[in-house]
This record gives C-alpha cells, structure tokens and sequence, in this order.
C-alpha cells in the first residue's frame, strides 16, 4: 500500500493550489497559509521525510542545500533579519509530516 501524499506533495504536483515564491529541483517554498509574520515562508523539500527524525545521512546535501536557501530568500524579500523554525513530532508542535523550515520576517 502507497502511504498517504502529504498536502505538501500535492502542492509539489499542482494538486492543490498554492502561492509559489522558489522552486529548484531539489525543494518548493511556498507562502505559509496561515502566516504569523509580515513574511512567512515555508521551505519544503521536493522528497517527502516525514520528520527530522527520518532524516538519513544521504540527505546532508539536501538539507544543506534549503539552509543556503534562506538567507537568499529572505533578501530577496527585502529582509535583513529573519527567524527559522522547524516543529518536529507532534509533541513538537509539528501540523503537516513532511519536513519544512519556516521563514518568518517583519
Ligand atoms: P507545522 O507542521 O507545525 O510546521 O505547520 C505547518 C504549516 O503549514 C502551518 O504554518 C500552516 C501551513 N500549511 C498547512 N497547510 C497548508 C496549505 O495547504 N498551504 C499552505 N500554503 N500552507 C499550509
């Protein structure tokens, strides 16, 4: 049995709309439906881990790769400070299983 497509996989394939601000073959960012800043982004990897905790050593280059990301994506949203969450599990507050960096910014 497949599991479950995560909401940000289908808004990676265009089955759910979302306001796109990046994307690269390696990761999507999107703005956050709910933002709790003037500038809210969600940084999501293309490939679907869960959690942190999923994460395997063959995945460094891709996180690697969205930590590069944000301070070019929040200049390029005129921001010269920022704030990054990553909520993990359910105890850590985490909503959607699928791994994502939050970019907040006034
Ligand atoms: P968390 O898993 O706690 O990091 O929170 C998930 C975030 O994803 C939350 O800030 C709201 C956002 N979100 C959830 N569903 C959608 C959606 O369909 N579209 C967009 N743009 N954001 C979403």
């Amino acid at each position: 049995m497949t599991p479950e497509k995560s909401i940000f996989s289908k808004i990676i394939d265009r089955e759910i709309p979302s306001e796109i601000v990046y994307e690269d073959e390696k990761c999507i960012v999107i703005n956050d439906i709910n933002p709790k800043a003037r500038i809210h982004l969600l940084v999501i990897p293309k490939k679907p881990i869960a959690t942190l905790f999923d994460l395997a050593p063959e995945d460094k280059d891709l996180m690697g790769h969205m930590m590069l990301l944000l301070p070019q994506l929040a200049q390029s949203q005129g921001l010269d400070g920022f704030k990054t969450q990553i909520h993990t599990g359910e105890s850590g507050g985490q909503e959607v299983f699928h791994i994502h960096i939050h970019l907040l910014g006034n």
